[in-house]
């Protein structure tokens, strides 16, 4: 291995899109490796905690978890503040995002269509609802349009996929209101979508 390798899913979401947005916007010539559902099984057991994104950097062990990564990315290529506690303060916005998606996961696999409603409707009302009031109070002291003001770092990527994510209408029964209530959030998202690198690399990535 001679370039650095970002190994997920064969789609364009969620945590490993992250990093590959990442790795795009700090300009690293890395391989892209896409994981076929039919091969994760036989590959699962190879990773440093059973699960993707993996960064391999050469001479570095496998690195796992998508909020290291993008920290790690973020911290090579001045995508993440270098000021410590601006950088703790990114970093919790990016634990929030990954509590969240610990807490929709399980609705995922319920296959009852009339439980499957009940827990969406009750997620969009209760835990939606009180993480998004959550995060823009986070957000409500800054400048925007990103997390630490005039410029895009990963903690704004992060925050970007898991709104793309809930406001998209994929997510059965979750309305693509659900954040309404939050115009600061709603403002990074906008910002991140419209950012020149971000859809340099979106069109790239539909081919
Ligand atoms: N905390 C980890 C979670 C990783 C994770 O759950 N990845 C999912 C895909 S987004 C996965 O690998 N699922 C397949 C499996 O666990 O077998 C991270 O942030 O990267």
């Amino acid at each position: 291995m001679n370039k650095p390798r970002l190994t997920y899913f064969d789609f364009a979401g969620s945590r490993g899109e992250e990093c590959r947005i990442a790795l795009h916007l700090a300009g690293v010539d890395f391989d892209d490796v896409r994981v076929k559902t039919a091969d994760w099984p036989a590959l699962k057991s190879t990773m440093p905690f059973g699960a993707l994104p993996v960064l391999e950097l050469p001479g570095k062990a496998a690195l796992a978890h998508s909020n290291a990564i993008l920290v790690l990315i973020g911290r090579q290529h001045g995508l993440h503040p270098g000021d410590a506690f601006e950088a703790a303060r990114h970093e919790s916005l990016m634990c929030a995002v990954e509590e969240l998606r610990h807490t929709i996961t399980p609705t995922l696999r319920i296959t009852d269509p009339e439980q499957k409603r009940a827990a969406r409707e009750a997620l969009a009302t209760g835990e939606l609802a009180t993480w998004g009031r959550h995060v823009e109070m986070q957000l409500a002291g800054g400048q925007g349009p990103f997390v630490g003001g005039a410029t895009l770092q990963v903690a704004d990527i992060k925050l970007y996929m898991v709104v793309r994510w809930l406001t998209s209408g994929t997510l059965d029964h979750v309305p693509t209101s659900v954040l309404d209530h939050c115009p600061k959030l709603l403002g990074v998202y906008r910002a991140v979508g419209e950012h020149a690198g971000v859809k340099a690399w979106m069109s790239l990535s539909a081919h």
